[in-house]
């Protein structure tokens, strides 16, 4: 059974993620969609909020499971018995990052290798932080963010002109 985790902090979710995790799921038997959790990073959504609206986003997939983890992420891979990692590559900078990322998760697990997918062209310029931004200044959201997330965003947004 090949077992992979895709990794981030999806905040939010987006349309490139939902891209990444069919693809993924398609060549995995199950795909394990982590939130890592890092301390120094302040993020959007909360934890919870994160892990419904990529369970809502990803429910027409099969085999794909949605969850959280505090730690390091070869950790994570070794308690589910995952062989693959799955990082999403939009460009250069991507690149040169997960190069650095490679370089010391196969140092502590040699034997889980990382696949790379690259970004569909119509996702490779989109990224979470630019949805953030999008959102603070109320730019349309359409065909950037799964449904679910567009409804939180309107949500919010409601919320803090009441
Ligand atoms: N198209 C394709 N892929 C995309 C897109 C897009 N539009 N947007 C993002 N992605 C990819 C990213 O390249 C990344 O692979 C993944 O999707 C998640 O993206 P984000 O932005 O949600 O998450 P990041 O980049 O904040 O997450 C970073 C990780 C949590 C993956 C990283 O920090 C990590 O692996 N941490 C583990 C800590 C650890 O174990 N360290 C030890 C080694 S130093």
């Amino acid at each position: 059974m090949r077992i992979a985790v895709y990794p981030g902090s999806f905040d939010p979710v987006t349309m490139g993620h939902i891209d990444i995790i069919r693809r993924a799921s398609a060549v995995a038997d199950e795909l394990h969609v982590c939130i890592l959790k890092n301390p120094k990073k302040h993020c959007w959504f909360s934890t919870e909020e994160r892990l419904n609206l990529l369970r809502e986003s990803t429910a027409e997939f099969d085999h794909v499971v949605i969850d959280t983890y505090a730690g390091l992420l070869t950790d994570y891979a070794k308690e589910i018995g995952a062989s693959m990692v799955i990082k999403g590559l939009r460009n250069t900078a991507d690149f040169e990052y997960e190069g650095q990322m490679d370089y010391f998760n196969k140092r502590l697990a040699p034997e889980i290798e990382t696949v790379y997918l690259i970004s569909d062209n119509r996702y490779s310029v989109l990224s979470s932080s630019a949805i953030r931004e999008l959102m603070t200044f109320g730019g349309n959201l359409d065909g950037l963010v799964p449904e679910p997330v567009l409804k939180a965003v309107r949500q919010r947004q409601e919320e803090q002109n009441n």
